[in-house]
């Protein structure tokens, strides 16, 4: 109790009661001379609590710990502090253990307790790829983060921003210029300073010529890097196309590094690579398709990337087993979370989960996340990820996020929880959890507690930002939050307004001053433009305020017309379809989109309520994402029509490969109308640009 750790060590003894004093400093015995300049968290004093601190297999045998890089075992008792590590890194973590153990609120400052730790990395590489699309991270927050993984013992940086041109095309042959390369020097020291391995990756796909001269290119770039101090390669070829995606080319090139610059230099580590098949949506599973070439043909030293089932998903023994057994070796997962190179406009601040708790080394060889350009906004995520990599089977994913928030703005904690958890969805890429203590509710469902209930979270809402902009002392990650915070804050105000506006619609005394805060709590194309661009809350907070606003605008319309009024729902069988998403199928608009998040199977259908049964004559349906020819389309499919939503009736016959639908006959009496996908191997998302029904 009291003890906050991350990552969670193995083995953790505490003796009750027992504490080492640490008032008086501590006297040190740095028996290799390596650690001085680690422990500013403690004062020297000769006459203070004896530290010792060894590391190597010798003293490692004889105090028990692990045999694996990294492992380390940590003592407090009568005789003072004992930190052991197998190698130089664990006796580091050992120590990064100990500073976390001080600061603890169980330690009070100077009464640490007595305890025993015996401790060790599940999974030999863990940490990071800066992977992403967009604005490469600012020196600034390359070196914060470095700081970050270091000390929550995270052993690998690869550095592979897309849109860095020297890593990437149209660059990737040329030296870096003198301050970018001053930087990576930086970067790489302050790498070593933190056992962690910074690892320069290359991306030489696109435009790559498979001759000798893009060859020597290549090495003449490895060498110039290696003299900033580079140790670390990797090679990246994903997302190319043309020659550059040739397997047995990128294998044998592979192969030819390792042995003429790998070995010849002696002191740089096997490569990583990232295949361009790193997926299984698209990569052919069979003996002649790339990952078996891979397996046959590269070097079992060499790290293989893989994402899993789909670009951004869950990591499971399933997807392991699939890529392990035709690469004949533990894949290197790279997880896309919380990346939003695709959905720029979230900001993932939720808890870290869909990392299988029973997998070991044998499964993977490690996991690196791919974060946000918002490097600041990732720490919290990348806490989890260096919690889940070192301790598995031990990992809780809502305990660690609780213990990140706190970690991260210990000055306003509860302020920042309210922003993450409702700030963790990502409404149509990679679905997660989001304010899961929050019960929304339909209109018609009202009950006063629920709706009291609501308000006070809509209030919290509301306040949260000037609570965190007031105390936060980390005005990097402000900064990186100030655009989301400005429209959470909107949206607390516009949730809370359409509840006391609820009051006032269900007592059904007052139309004019009702519908006088209706238009005020109607979002504007100005405000919609603005959320658009920073969103939060799409889970729960902004269906209730969209939800809550159509009804009342539908039963108010209804009492004042005698009619139902003809503003058409989206619906479907999708997670998505009851995200206020399905709105933008009937805005009038063409170039927005309502997609799944999640591969299309048989069955899936999305569709429209006409509210009321109607005479049905015509139906426009527009699909793919932004273009005719995207790829998020039902190619096989059918138009039914239903008057109670259970039974259908056909209107169409198999449409084959169709994104433009076109309908029209003899009226149909229905309320419902979907387009329902039929056998077909395509898992792509699907998307409906229009959904059109009556068209005027
Ligand atoms: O995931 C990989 C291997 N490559 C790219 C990343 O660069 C990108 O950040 C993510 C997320 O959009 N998707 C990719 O395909």
């Amino acid at each position: 109790k009291g003890l906050i750790l991350n990552p969670q060590p193995h083995q953790i003894v505490t003796m009750a009661g027992k504490t080492c004093n640490l008032s008086q400093g501590i006297n040190l015995k740095d028996k290799q001379d390596k650690f001085a300049g680690y422990l500013d968290f403690l004062s020297p004093n000769k006459k203070g609590v004896k530290l010792t601190i060894d590391f190597g297999q010798k003293v490692a045998s004889k105090a028990n710990v692990k045999a694996v890089s990294g492992a380390y075992a940590l003592v407090v008792n009568e005789k003072g502090i004992t930190i052991t590590g197998f190698d130089e890194r664990g006796a580091f973590y050992g120590i990064q253990t100990l500073k976390q153990l001080v600061e603890s609120p169980v330690s009070s400052g100077s009464a640490l307790p007595f305890v025993e730790i015996s401790d060790y990395p599940d999974l030999p590489n863990r940490g990071v790829v800066e992977g992403f699309y967009g604005t490469p991270w600012s020196h600034e927050v390359r070196l914060s983060l470095i700081d970050f993984y270091g000390k929550f013992k995270m052993n690998s940086y690869l550095y592979g921003p897309k849109d860095d041109p020297y890593h990437s095309c149209p660059n990737w042959r040329l030296p870096y210029p003198e301050k970018e390369a001053q930087h990576i020097k930086e970067l790489v020291n302050a790498c070593n300073r933190n056992y962690v391995d910074f690892v320069w990756a290359i991306h030489p796909g696109q435009d790559i010529k498979w001759n000798e001269e893009d060859y020597q290119n290549l090495i003449n770039k490895f060498n110039w890097m290696y003299d900033l101090g580079v140790r670390h390669f990797a090679i990246f070829f994903d997302d190319i196309s043309g020659e550059g995606t040739n397997p047995l080319k990128q294998t044998e090139l592979l192969n030819r590094l390792t042995e003429e610059f790998v070995k010849v230099k002696g002191d740089v580590s096997p490569l990583t690579v990232c295949p361009t098949d790193y997926s299984k949506l698209w990569a052919n599973p069979t003996e002649k398709g790339s990952l078996a070439i891979y397996g046959k043909t590269l070097n079992p030293e060499i790290k293989v990337f893989w994402t899993g089932d789909v670009v951004c998903s869950d990591l499971t023994p399933e997807t392991l087993d699939f890529i392990n057994s035709r690469i004949k070796r533990p894949a290197y997962y790279w997880w896309n979370y919380p990346v939003t190179d695709y959905i720029r406009n979230f900001l993932l601040q939720g808890p870290v989960y869909g990392l299988d708790t029973s997998l070991t080394a044998n499964e993977t060889c490690g996991i690196v996340s791919n974060p946000m350009e918002h490097g600041e906004a990732s720490k919290l995520a990348l806490y989890g990820v260096a919690d889940y990599t070192w301790n598995i089977a031990d990992y809780n994913a809502i305990d660690n996020w609780e213990r990140g928030l706190a970690e991260l703005v210990p000055e306003a904690t509860d302020a920042y929880r309210t922003f993450a958890i409702h700030s963790s969805d990502t409404e149509n890429g990679y679905r997660r959890d989001e304010s899961w203590e929050t019960q929304t509710f339909r209109l018609a469902d009202w009950t006063d507690e629920a709706a009291n209930a609501l308000e006070e979270e809509f209030k919290k809402v509301e306040s949260a930002p000037a609570r965190l902009e007031s105390s936060c002392k980390n005005a990097a990650l402000i900064n990186e939050l100030r655009p989301w915070l400005t429209e959470f804050g909107k949206l607390g105000t516009r949730g809370k307004q359409a509840i006391e506006l609820a009051r006032i619609y269900r007592s059904g005394k007052d139309d004019a001053l009702f519908w006088e805060k209706y238009i005020q709590n109607i979002m504007t194309p100005e405000d919609r433009r603005s959320y658009e661009a920073h969103k939060s809350g799409t889970l729960k907070l902004q269906p209730f305020y969209e939800n809550a606003m159509d009804d009342m605008a539908h039963g108010y319309l209804k009492k004042l017309s005698g009619k139902v009024p003809t503003d058409y729902r989206g619906i479907g069988s999708f997670s998505s379809a009851h995200t206020v998403q399905t709105k933008l199928m009937f805005d009038n608009d063409s170039t927005t989109f309502y997609t799944s998040g999640i591969a299309q199977k048989a069955n899936d259908w999305i569709g429209v309520d006409l509210r009321d049964v109607r005479d049905v004559t015509e139906i426009s349906i527009l699909q793919g994402r932004n273009s005719k020819d995207d790829v998020d389309y039902f190619d096989h499919a059918i138009v039914e029509c239903s008057a109670d939503g259970r039974t259908w009736k056909a209107l169409t016959g198999e449409l084959d490969k169709q994104y433009i639908i076109h309908w029209q006959g003899a009226p149909e009496k229905a309320r419902y109308v979907r387009l329902k996908r039929l056998d077909s191997k395509r898992t792509n998302y699907a998307s409906v640009r229009s959904f059109d029904v009556n068209p005027l």
